[in-house]
């Protein structure tokens, strides 16, 4: 479980180290009544860290807690990811996202619930959910009376981006399963096309059986298009339920 951070704790970009910079700069004039000891000290101080210090401060890296080593570029190395809070919006904590790839690139999300976590620890996981080679990262987004929500984020030209709720069309990705209410996601592919059933219903609480939605949409030209929706008959408390309720066919966690 990820416990709160102060705001003040928050990382930035580290800048280049000004001490590592001035190993650089020509050393000053040496006393030669010290020789040998002084010159070869001067010498040690302009050749050794010199060397070092600037390439290590110039390279990119991400801050906060390492969460997964997942590939998320579609290059088939697994990258970096790290969540750190950096703050609060309003009521709910907000975070960073980094993701470090194999081959150096970096780059940050900000993202705040947009209910309360309950304790809970931001990331939920990562999975190949759309039709693009590469891990989408999966945050929470905090959790309702029975619901719990979603932020999907996934990497596009060299940086995160959000990517909306193919029902939704919001960054709202949602899963339920009450005695009024059911949802969830299950993904496949067919013939090299990604595909995502979103399953929605709701009842009377005393009814037995569900009423719900499937509506499929195909991943198609870089965004998630909507195709067919049939109704369908499930009975509450069943494996029917517990088979569209929370996500499938993904690597994550059902809720
Ligand atoms: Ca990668």
């Amino acid at each position: 479980m990820m416990t709160a951070q102060p705001a003040s704790a928050s990382p930035h970009s580290a800048p280049p180290d000004a001490t590592a910079r001035s190993s650089t700069t020509p050393s000053p004039e040496i006393d030669m009544s010290y020789r040998p000891i002084a010159l070869a000290a001067a010498l040690a101080s302009l050749v050794a860290p010199a060397a070092a210090l600037p390439a290590e401060a110039a390279a990119p890296t991400c801050t906060g807690r390492v969460v997964a080593r997942t590939d998320v570029d579609g290059d088939a190395r697994r990258d970096t990811v790290s969540v750190t809070q950096v703050g609060f919006d309003e009521f709910q904590p907000r975070f960073r996202l980094c993701a470090r790839t194999a081959t150096g690139k970096v780059s940050n999300a900000l993202d705040t619930a947009d209910f309360p976590l309950a304790g809970f620890a931001p990331y939920y996981g990562a999975a190949g959910l759309d039709g693009v080679r590469g891990n989408e990262i999966v945050l929470r987004a905090g959790f309702g009376a029975h619901s719990q929500h979603f932020h999907v984020y996934t990497w596009r030209n060299g940086r995160l981006v959000r990517q909306n709720a193919p029902d939704t069309r919001r960054p709202d990705w949602y899963t339920d399963w009450a005695a009024s209410v059911i949802k969830g996601y299950r993904f496949h592919t067919s013939r090299g096309v990604r595909y995502v059933v979103a399953t929605y219903g709701m009842k009377d609480p005393s009814a037995p059986t569900f009423r719900v939605r499937q509506t499929t949409f195909r991943w198609s030209k870089g965004g998630w298009v909507r195709g067919t929706t049939r109704t369908v008959t499930i009975r509450d408390n069943s494996k029917t339920a517990d088979a569209v309720y929370g996500w499938h066919g993904v690597s994550l966690p059902q809720d």
